[in-house]
């Protein structure tokens, strides 16, 4: 926000078609889009503008004013630092493998996922944001103040990571429709909070329950007062985990505004749109939540196999649970060039969902032999593990480096892309960098 004000002549493009593009193009242009990346108010806007809004009323959300569009100050969002912008409107982000390489993922590194708009930034007020503990099957509805839960409930620290269902997804053929995700999409900081369980507990949990379900501040794309961006839930056996958080900080600090401040749920270890940003409700549910992108193909996949491009009925679909074995090679990053006779030390990280990774293995000859990985135990439950090891080339020339992690039942990630799906979850292909080595 801190930019040069400009005058109201700067808010009329000087070519309007290329104007256009810059402010419509699902493609990043180098241009500011701080006013609306850091959810300003319209206030805010206009004093960046140096000048009111009058037809403000008709703005679409998410537009970026001309004014700013002709800047070319890179894309900037609050809190985040080299992140590979996917969408902007809503923002979708994701991280390179190589800013991934810390054993606890840092707030600025943490990929965001949005399905809507969310909660403007200014009008978002720790100090009286609630959250309504509620549902069919809650026997005692109570709101809390942020402060409440914390004096009422003990506080709990886990590392947990959190992966995007559609990470992967721009591996599919034919494309799935959606986020052309990468590698990027998941991420593992700490988060503090109290557990879900302690509080439903202390709202009566009726025996029917069977799910729950979130609610969060942020509101449909189209700007629909009456519709929901994303309001998804877990099986109770999964809410009632330890593990399993109302989240106020990350690595010690606030959530960042766009992963969720000032209050998000995390369940780790599950696709992580069941981890519920700018939380205001949780509902204790008598049958399978049903809130928006429950129903399939939401966050599904067909129950058997299909062949690539097939169409898949509504029943079929089965919901994404814990989520597979994967692994993520971040040092050294892809492309780089090694010297020959000199060992190289590779590292990365492994996960799988509900499960711990048992083995991780690396090939510097495209899967031919592979080596066992040294593998550290996870800190906590659900938190990825740390991998390291060191290869050698045997003459000049183009290699590539793949890991592949195997769960504790034995399951494997696959060395090619996975079952192909309508909307391209869950693929866990072994991960590759290039390294050039002369
Ligand atoms: N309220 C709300 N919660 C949400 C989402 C959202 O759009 N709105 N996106 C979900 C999805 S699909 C994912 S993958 C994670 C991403 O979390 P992050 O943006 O903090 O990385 O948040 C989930 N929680
Ligand atoms: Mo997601």
């Amino acid at each position: 926000m801190r930019r040069q004000t400009k005058g109201l002549h700067a808010l009329y493009a000087k070519d309007p078609v290329d104007a256009d593009r810059k402010l419509w193009g699902r493609q990043v242009d180098p241009v500011s889009r701080r006013g609306f990346l850091t959810g300003s108010s319209l206030l805010a806007m206009s004093a960046v503008l140096g000048a009111s809004i009058p037809f403000a009323r008709f703005m679409p959300g998410g537009l970026i004013p001309a004014a700013l569009a002709q800047s070319d100050e890179a894309f900037e969002i609050e809190g985040k630092e080299g992140l590979r912008v996917l969408n902007d409107r809503p923002i979708n982000a994701e991280t390179p493998a190589h800013l991934l390489d810390d054993d606890i993922t840092p707030a600025r590194y943490m990929f965001v996922r949005n399905n809507g708009l969310p909660p403007e930034r200014a009008e978002i007020d720790p100090a009286t944001w609630t959250l309504e503990i509620t549902g069919e099957s809650c026997q005692n509805p109570t709101t809390f103040t942020i402060a409440e839960l914390k004096e009422r409930f003990s506080e709990h620290t886990y590392q947990l990571q959190v992966e995007c269902g559609g990470n992967g997804r721009s591996e599919y053929v034919p494309a799935a429709s959606g986020n052309q995700w990468t590698t990027g999409a998941v991420a593992c900081p700490t988060f503090t909070g109290v557990r879900l369980r302690d509080v439903l507990e202390a709202c009566g949990i009726a025996d029917d329950a069977v799910y729950i379900g979130y609610y969060g501040a942020d509101r449909h794309a189209s700007g629909a007062a009456d519709k929901e961006a994303i309001s998804r839930g877990v099986p109770m056996e999964k809410a009632l985990e330890d593990e399993s958080l109302i989240a106020w900080a990350m690595n010690g600090e606030d959530i960042p505004y766009q992963n969720g401040y000032p209050l998000r749920l995390v369940c780790g270890g599950w696709p992580g749109s069941v981890s519920g940003k700018w939380l205001k409700q949780i509902a204790v549910r008598n049958q399978k939540h049903d809130g928006a992108k429950m129903a399939p193909p939401s966050y599904s996949v067909p129950a058997n196999p299909v062949a690539p491009g097939t169409e898949v009925a509504k029943e079929d679909f089965v919901t994404i649970q814990s989520m597979p074995v994967k692994s993520l090679i971040t040092y050294p990053r892809s492309g780089i060039e090694h010297a020959q006779g000199q060992p190289m030390e590779v590292r990365g990280h492994a996960w799988a969902g509900d499960l711990s990774v048992s083995e991780v293995h690396t090939s510097i000859d495209f899967g031919a032999t592979w080596q066992k990985a040294s593998l550290n135990d996870a800190p906590n439950r659900l938190a990825w593990q740390r991998f390291t090891t060191q290869v050698e080339f045997p003459e000049p020339g183009y290699y590539e480096v793949w890991a592949r992690a195997v769960d504790e039942n034995g399951q494997s990630q696959p060395m090619v892309v996975p079952g192909w799906n309508p909307k391209g979850y869950l693929n866990n292909a072994c991960h590759r960098i290039a390294v050039q080595v002369g």
